[in-house]
């Protein structure tokens, strides 16, 4: 494992806990650790029993546990489906994954309670601007507030590289052939970043508009973030997503004279899958509109359970 203080990124991987993993270091010093497969991990998955963790919740004021059960599981049933046919996985497999991963989110929820750790899960199509909006929001905000982040990608680690240009502390995951982070990788990852009390810990997600919509990560709130490239019709075709999401973020609005793009019926079918969705519409290359979002960030970070 490489140090963060030397300049390296640290790769963390989905396969740490499954047997087949093998590591590499690159020519710079990184360590690269792969799994090779989802299959590899299915027997583990088949073995654990199916049940229901306790949800405890960061802040208890703003969307009661019960509500976010209903919210969950409503949603995530049949997200699983999807994803189990995607995956070739019986709903039952599907089923097991997403209970032992509940599991550690719980886990990692309190954890983040104890210390007072707001946990934002960014999920995006690939390219819809995270790390640009991530680079732009640390930049602008580090001295006010202290920032780490966890990123995730197939491979590579050029999003932490980014990130890790800002001097903000940083964490890259590598999933392989996976689609979307799980609780145990925020967990590893937490461990190995160690983020200081009263602090913000943003979490870029796999770019995958589907997936991540399932995987309860223990975070605070999921952050979908939506280009005005992509289509005004996103929040109607992948809903699962705008509904787990607290938060949509429409960014490059810098763009929006050389696109065909409505807004106004892009946030009405936003709202339109989630009445409660707060809407910010950002440009992270000019800094239009990012106010409203610092703004959002510091009330919630600032907030105290
Ligand atoms: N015009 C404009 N371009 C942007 C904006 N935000 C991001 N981009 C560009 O969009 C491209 C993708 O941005 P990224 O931040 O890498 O997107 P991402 O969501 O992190 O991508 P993945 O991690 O691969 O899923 C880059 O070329 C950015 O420069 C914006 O607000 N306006
Ligand atoms: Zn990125
Ligand atoms: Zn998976
Ligand atoms: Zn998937």
């Amino acid at each position: 494992m490489t140090n963060l203080q030397t300049g390296v990124v640290d790769i963390l991987t989905s396969s740490q806990t499954h047997p087949n993993e093998h590591s590499h270091v690159l020519e710079d010093g990184t360590v690269v650790t792969h799994t090779h497969a989802h299959t590899d991990s299915k027997s583990d998955h088949l073995s654990s029993d199916h049940k229901h963790s306790d949800r405890s919740h960061f802040y208890h004021h703003y969307h009661t546990d019960d509500h976010h059960s209903d919210h969950h599981h409503s949603s995530s049933s049949t997200v699983a489906q999807l994803h189990a046919t995607m995956h070739g996985n019986t709903i039952a497999l599907e089923h097991k994954i997403l209970a032992k991963n509940d599991l550690i989110a719980a886990q990692n929820r309190s954890w983040l309670k104890e210390r007072n750790i707001l946990a934002l899960n960014l999920v995006s199509s690939p390219g819809s601007g995270k790390t640009t909006l991530l680079t732009r929001t640390i930049t602008d905000l580090q001295h006010q507030l202290p920032i780490s982040v966890i990123e995730g990608d197939q491979e590579t680690a050029n999003d932490a590289q980014r990130i890790q240009a800002t001097g903000c502390p940083v964490i890259q995951v590598n999933t392989g052939t996976g689609c979307h982070l799980e609780a145990t990788m925020i967990e590893r990852g937490l461990q190995a970043l160690n983020p200081p009390m009263n602090s913000l810990l943003m979490i870029e997600n796999v770019g995958n508009l589907v997936c991540p919509a399932l995987f309860d990560l223990g975070e605070y709130a999921k952050v979908a973030i939506l280009s005005v490239t992509e289509g005004e019709d996103k929040p109607l075709k992948y809903p699962h997503m705008f509904k787990a999401s607290q938060v949509m973020i429409l960014t490059k609005i810098d763009l929006l004279p050389y696109v065909s793009f409505d807004v106004d019926r892009c946030l009405a079918y936003a709202r339109q899958v989630n009445p409660a969705i707060a809407i910010f519409q950002v440009s992270s290359t000019t800094g239009d509109g990012l106010e409203d979002w610092y703004s959002w960030l510091r009330n919630f970070s600032m907030a105290k359970c």
